[in-house]
């Protein structure tokens, strides 16, 4: 109802953080570059097997000052993963405690980040290597506001160069380039990237590091899968520079979502090579992030946050005040960021402590920890935020908002259609 928008336009307004003036509007008028890796988990990150770096370009972007590498940011996703991902990024509002809002929810009212931008004069653009209607992308893109969608039927999908969920990243991005070029500047373009996937199967011809040997196999492959798209993006940021896109463009990558899951934690065990119990494993939701904006120094970041937090920090820095948004996150860059990370299932972690499956945690220790008034109070807000979160999607409730100056989305404007040139 309208009164629950009330309580939620409240809560909102009363938890958002006022941007970091030295970063906002620093890429004002930039293009806007997101790279969704798919299960890239952040032990990755300078992680050697036998000696050798898994993923090599990453890291020396880890290492670089023309990206902001934040180490401790997680994954948020439910059931939805991929789709939960892109959820949060374009709303900054959580999907749903079941299923995915991407799936249930596509026929709402969303003020999402492609419709916030048009406003700013972005064209809005995703590739993906898959066909349009897996997740339920063709309904829910429209509703978000994206301009474009270049899905398989814009692509060579050559059997030998496909996976099990769309085509290999090499040839992805390489055939993305034609039509990323079609765009008019500014443009605000995802590249949904899709060969690191469960299982992690390749065709051995097209690896360049051995598999892992700890016996389960999804873990072992896990590593070779990696590195493929590790050199993937390599080659992406080679075209990227020599077009000289990269020196006029915000750069995001993130990842989705873990690649290996709690049923693996003997073969993590031997990858850490250390125990790896409920406490590691909610550790083990780190997913790397890195920002480049042009002319912005960057370097290692330690803030907490999640892909919650990824729209107030991309739009502060492109300029736009998110005030009259609603939103669930807070911008990574801003002094009153808060550091509270909700996973999806209501467990959460904090620079000082952590909470899964109802045990409170040390998050510096690992130790196991009686709960104090703080950290109760901290799982309150965390299921505050959820709640709230949910009663948005569920309820439709944005439908009964009006942000000032923001022209409402109609899905019928849009079409996917592939048609020949
Ligand atoms: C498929 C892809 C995979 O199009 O984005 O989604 P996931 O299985 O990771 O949720
Ligand atoms: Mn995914």
């Amino acid at each position: 109802s309208s009164n629950d928008l009330t309580e939620v336009v409240n809560y909102t307004k009363a938890t958002k953080a006022e941007p970091n003036p030295k970063y906002f509007g620093a890429a004002k008028g930039k293009n806007v570059i997101y790279l969704h890796l798919e299960s890239m988990q952040n032990f990755l990150i300078n992680y050697e097997l036998n000696g050798e770096e898994v993923t090599p370009f990453l890291n020396s972007l880890a290492k670089s000052k023309d990206f902001m590498y934040f180490d401790n940011f997680f994954h948020q996703v439910g059931q939805g993963k991929t789709s939960d991902a892109e959820f949060m990024l374009e709303n900054s509002l959580f999907g749903l405690p079941q299923g995915a809002a991407f799936t249930n929810q596509a026929q709402n009212t969303y003020q999402a980040a492609p419709a916030i931008l048009k406003q700013e004069g972005y064209t809005s653009a995703v590739f993906h290597g898959n066909y349009k209607s897996f997740w339920n992308r063709d309904k829910m893109y429209k509703a978000l506001g994206f301009d474009k969608f270049f899905d398989a039927e814009y692509y060579d999908m050559k059997e030998e160069e496909v996976a099990s969920y769309g085509l290999m990243d090499k040839p992805f991005f390489a055939e993305s380039i034609p039509n990323l070029e079609t765009l008019p500047q500014p443009f605000y373009a995802k590249f949904i990237t899709v060969s690191h996937h469960f299982p992690y199967a390749i065709n051995q011809e097209l690896t360049t590091i051995g598999k892992h040997t700890t016996g389960d196999a999804s873990v072992d492959n896990y590593f070779q899968t990696a590195r493929y798209a590790d050199e993937a993006l390599e080659e992406f940021f080679k075209y990227l520079k020599e077009s000289g896109l990269y020196d006029n463009s915000v750069i995001v990558m993130y990842g989705d979502h873990y690649g290996v899951s709690e049923n693996h934690m003997r073969a993590m065990s031997e990858v850490l090579g250390t125990e790896v119990g409920e406490f590691e494993n909610g550790q083990l939701q780190r997913v790397p992030l890195f920002i480049h904006v042009p002319g912005v120094e960057g370097g290692v970041k330690h803030q907490y946050g999640g892909q919650i937090d990824l729209r107030p920090t991309l739009l502060h820095l492109l300029g736009v005040d998110t005030s009259e948004y609603v939103q669930f996150g807070t911008d990574l860059l801003s002094k009153d960021h808060n550091e509270i990370v909700p996973f999806r299932n209501g467990d959460f972690v904090t620079p000082d402590f952590s909470s899964f499956k109802g045990v409170y945690y040390d998050t510096k220790t690992g130790e196991v920890v009686k709960p104090t008034e703080e950290m109760t109070k901290a799982k309150e807000f965390v299921e505050m935020k959820l709640n709230l979160s949910d009663k948005v999607v569920n309820g439709d409730l944005l439908r009964f908002y009006e942000p000032e100056g923001f022209v409402p989305v109609d899905p019928n404007d849009y079409d996917y259609t592939y048609k020949e040139e």
